[in-house]
C-alpha cells in the first residue's frame, strides 16, 4: 500500500471526545518507550507525525492521524509505566480501556513488544484481557536492530509460550525496526487486506449480494471468539 497522504486529525482525553466513528481504525498500544509513536511514524512515512521520546509517557492522549483519507492509525498513550500496583493490575487509564473495549471502528490493536525482554507480565496480562474482551489483535516485536536475529526468534517463541498458558488467541506476529524499516511493508500489506474485509463487511460499502466465496474471506480466525 502506497502512503499518500498522512494527516494529524485530533487528540482525545477520552472515548466521549473521540471524533465520530467513521473511518477504520487501526491502534498502537503497549508500555511506556517500547516504539509507538515511532513505529506509526515509520508507517506513515513522516518522521514528526507522532511525538517521540526518550522519557516513557510521552503519549498521553488518544492521537487519531488519517492516512489516504480512507482510515486512521491510532497512537495510544502507553500501560504499566506506574509503580506496580499492590492489586497487581494492568495500570492503563480509562481512556483506552474504553476506547479498546467499545470502539466500533477499531479494525485492530497492535499490542506492541519490546523484542529484546524476556515475556513481561504486564504484555502476557494486556494481551489476555485482549483476548478475552475479543478484541482482535496481532503482536508486534519492536527494536529487533538492537540484536541478533536469533534473539529475537527466541523472544517471540517465549512470548508466545507464555501467551498460550492463558490463551488461545494465534494472533498475526510481526518483527520491526524504525531504524532498519523491517516489518513495514508486512504491516501494511496486512492493513491493507484487512480494509479489503472491511469493505466487505460495511453494510454503508458493501455490494448488496455478497458472492459466497467473499463472505468466506470476512472470517477471521485470529478473531479470538474461543477466548473465555
Ligand atoms: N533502535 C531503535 N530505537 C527505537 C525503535 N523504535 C523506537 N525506538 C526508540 O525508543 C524510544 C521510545 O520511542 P517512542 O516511539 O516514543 O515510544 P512510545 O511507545 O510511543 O512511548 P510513550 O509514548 O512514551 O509510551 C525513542 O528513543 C525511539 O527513538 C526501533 O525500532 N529501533
Ligand atoms: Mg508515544
Amino acid at each position: 500500500m502506497k502512503i499518500k497522504s498522512a494527516l494529524f486529525a485530533t487528540s482525545s482525553p477520552s472515548l466521549a471526545a473521540c471524533p465520530r466513528a467513521v473511518l477504520p481504525e487501526f491502534a498502537f498500544i503497549g508500555r511506556s518507550n517500547v516504539g509507538k509513536s515511532s513505529l506509526l511514524n515509520l508507517l506513515a512515512e513522516k518522521k514528526d507525525l507522532a511525538l517521540v521520546s526518550d522519557l516513557p509517557g510521552k503519549t498521553k492522549l488518544i492521537n487519531f492521524f488519517t492516512i489516504n483519507n480512507t482510515w486512521s492509525l491510532v497512537d495510544l498513550p502507553g500501560y504499566g509505566y506506574a509503580k506496580v500496583s499492590k492489586t497487581d493490575r494492568i495500570e492503563f487509564n480509562t481512556a483506552v480501556r474504553d476506547y479498546l473495549s467499545q470502539r466500533p471502528t477499531l479494525q485492530r490493536v497492535f499490542a506492541l513488544i519490546d523484542s529484546r525482554l524476556p515475556p513481561q507480565e504486564m504484555d502476557l496480562k494486556f494481551v489476555h484481557w485482549l483476548g478475552t474482551n475479543e478484541i482482535p489483535f496481532a503482536l508486534v516485536f519492536t527494536k529487533v536492530d538492537k540484536q541478533a536475529a536469533q534473539h529475537t526468534r527466541n523472544a517471540m517463541e517465549k512470548f508466545k509460550q507464555a501467551m498460550a498458558k492463558s490463551t488461545d488467541a494465534q494472533p498475526p506476529i510481526f518483527a520491526t525496526s524504525t531504524t532498519t524499516k523491517t516489518g513495514r511493508s508486512e504491516l501494511l500489506a496486512f492493513i491493507a487486506q484487512s480494509l479489503t474485509t472491511h469493505k466487505q463487511t460495511n453494510p454503508f460499502t458493501a455490494p448488496r449480494m455478497m458472492s459466497e466465496t467473499s463472505r468466506e474471506t470476512v472470517v477471521d480466525p485470529e478473531d479470538g471468539d474461543e477466548l473465555e
